[in-house]
């Protein structure tokens, strides 16, 4: 099965003729990166109502997925680390023994091809000659797989002649096979560099290149080659004087990461030169440079983000990079012009439109039509703003680290941690407050330190320990912050105005990283002097602002108290710094 691969690499074909031999397959078919190829798999998948060719006037090169109805999702009590012991895992993960999983794992893949043909998918997470990057082998049952592979990363022979004869790959073998939920499983095996994925055909659980390979098996070669793999964004910002600044910033889901990652800037920025520009939307890898400072990359070469609430006010540049070469999951399907529709897009539903599962639908149904995670899977050069440093080996350095959450009262607007171990301990801190929405329930505060609690490879008291010895060895790192653009007034409604307005935070942040502006200390940390925050074009005053920055002692004691109880799972692997920074905080509030 492996004559005529493109590739003599052995480590290669003995795991595909192993991988062959157990999945058993029709044919076997190597995917190139020839554009003609892959419009060959993209024409096959439209005759099997695998993928629907949208308007190619309005959407060109555009397509349509729907996917299983019961697998719309990421499904982390599935997704396992099965490190040789529970104790490498840690508490926030699932773990099984390696080879009673592997074990299970081989059944559920046991002749799971088929009458299917399998398509091998070499891949390069970063840019092929970047020193971030790390080469994978995906090997599938669909279509849709390799083509949104396609997309989302850099594929196909050249990825092969980089690999070389080198062992130095990540196996990743996934099948639909019945696309049974009972038996879906999403597991990492850190020590073998593998990741086994079966009975899914959702983005986040398939495109193993993104959070399985880029995240998790990434955090954790990260940690023992001495670099760090983040759920974060990267956006340069340039200010009138045409020095560009970077920061990377990390927030659990539903925060606005992709908004901020393409922000616009207000109107009087803008007329004063004000001009942003998006390297990442998701993962950032990060690197101590020459120059003592980190630098960052985002390896992914596409953004797979969620489509309701994505239109021209909260996310232009997001809606652009839809426009070409896209592929829609699980959005309404516009049968009157062949075009896609979701909850948010805008406020002319289609008359004549079928819903996510296929089914006839109007907006009157009262039903929603896209799913809420529906997704577009886009190309980052069509994207307005990508930075030019975008498709750089060296990646861009960072000023600034940014934390986040959706808090209603506890967390002010912007604060700065004292040092980089407080900063550490600020991201350990992270927390999101579920909104009505999503639970029926809101306010429940779900801990998601640095936005890795689904996403970390290995113990999470390594990994923050990790991240204090990496401030160690790098001599001038980043300032650390944390933001809230969520705060609300007695009513529950948002008191900062958000999206674009966020550079005006982000500007206190870069001057603040620049050490060019005072600022008032908090038991919790440094927080701008309201007459700093730039409020012009704004309906908000400094008073406003005032609030926004103030913090509430008996919640940030109640928090204090929080964080005690939720450290106390990590045992002694919580780092001293980040128990040191709890008893220090509890003193000054
Ligand atoms: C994502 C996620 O899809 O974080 O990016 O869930
Ligand atoms: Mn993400």
């Amino acid at each position: 099965m492996t004559k005529g691969a493109p590739t003599d690499n052995k480590y290669v074909l003995d795991w595909i003729e192993e991988v062959v031999s157990l999945c058993k397959p029709d044919n076997v078919i190597w995917i190139t990166g020839e554009e003609s190829q892959l419009e060959e798999l993209r024409k096959e998948a439209c005759s099997t109502g695998e993928l629907e060719k949208l308007n190619e006037e309005k959407l060109p090169g555009c397509y349509l997925h729907r996917s299983d109805p019961r697998d719309v999702a990421r499904v982390e009590s599935r997704t396992f680390i099965c490190t040789p012991t529970k104790e490498e895992a840690g508490p926030t993960n699932n773990w099984e023994d390696p080879d009673a999983m592997y074990e299970k794992l081989n059944k559920l893949y046991d002749g799971c091809m088929k009458g299917r043909d399998m398509y091998i998918i070499p891949f390069s997470m970063s840019i092929i000659d970047s020193p971030f990057a790390k080469f994978g082998i995906e090997v599938t049952d669909s279509i849709y797989v390799v083509v949104s592979m396609a997309i989302m990363t850099r594929i196909g022979n050249q990825v092969l002649e980089a690999l070389g004869d080198s062992p130095q790959y990540t196996k990743g073998l996934h099948s639909k096979a019945k696309l049974d939920p009972e038996g879906r499983y999403i597991v990492h095996f850190p020590q073998d560099n593998t990741i086994m994925s079966i009975n899914s055909g959702y983005g986040g659980n398939v495109l193993l290149g993104k959070k399985c390979l880029a995240l998790r098996i990434a955090s954790y070669l990260g940690h023992n080659e001495g670099w760090m793999a983040e759920h974060m964004l990267i956006l340069g910002i340039e200010n009138p004087q045409g020095e560009v600044k970077y920061v990377a910033a990390a927030f659990p889901s539903a925060c606005g990461k992709t908004n901020l990652a393409m922000l616009i800037p207000p109107k009087h920025y803008r007329d004063a030169g004000w001009k942003t520009y998006c390297v990442g939307d998701d993962i950032a890898w990060i690197r101590i440079g020459d120059d003592g400072r980190l630098w960052a990359c985002n390896p992914e070469n596409g953004f797979f983000g969620v489509a309701p609430g994505t239109n021209a006010k909260s996310n232009l540049n997001a809606l652009e990079s839809t426009k070409k070469n896209s592929i829609f999951t699980n959005v309404v399907h516009d049968l009157d012009d062949n075009t896609v529709w979701w909850e948010g897009l805008n406020d002319t539903p289609p008359k004549n439109a079928v819903d996510w599962q296929g089914r006839p639908w109007t907006a009157d149904s009262g039903e929603k039509g896209a799913h809420p995670n529906s997704r577009f899977t886009a190309p980052a050069v069509n994207c307005p703003c990508i930075s030019t440093e975008f498709n750089t080996a060296k990646g861009v350095p960072l000023s600034a680290i940014i934390f986040g959450g959706r808090r209603a009262k506890t967390a002010p607007l912007v604060y700065q941690s004292r040092s980089w171990d407080h900063g550490v301990f600020v991201g350990s801190i992270m927390a999101s407050e579920t909104t009505a929405a999503a639970t029926g329930q809101v306010g429940v505060v779900r801990r998601d330190p640095m936005a890795m609690l689904p996403f970390c490879g290995y113990h999470m008291g390594d990994y923050w320990q990790h991240w204090i010895d990496m401030g160690k060895k790098v001599k001038n790192p980043p300032k650390i912050f944390n933001v809230n653009w969520f705060r609300t007034d007695d009513e529950g409604h948002f008191i900062w105005p958000g999206f674009g307005d966020n550079l005006r935070v982000l500007e206190w942040i870069l001057k603040r990283s620049d050490e060019t502006i005072d600022a008032d200390e908090a038991p919790i940390g440094y927080v701008p002097k309201p007459e700093d925050i730039d409020i012009e074009g704004l309906t908000i005053g400094e008073d406003v602002v005032r609030d926004l920055v103030t913090i509430d002692r008996d919640l940030w004691k109640e928090e204090m108290a929080g964080i005690r109880e939720y450290y106390k799972q990590f045992g002694d692997k919580l780092p001293e710094e980040l128990k040191k920074a709890l008893e220090e905080t509890e003193a000054a509030l």
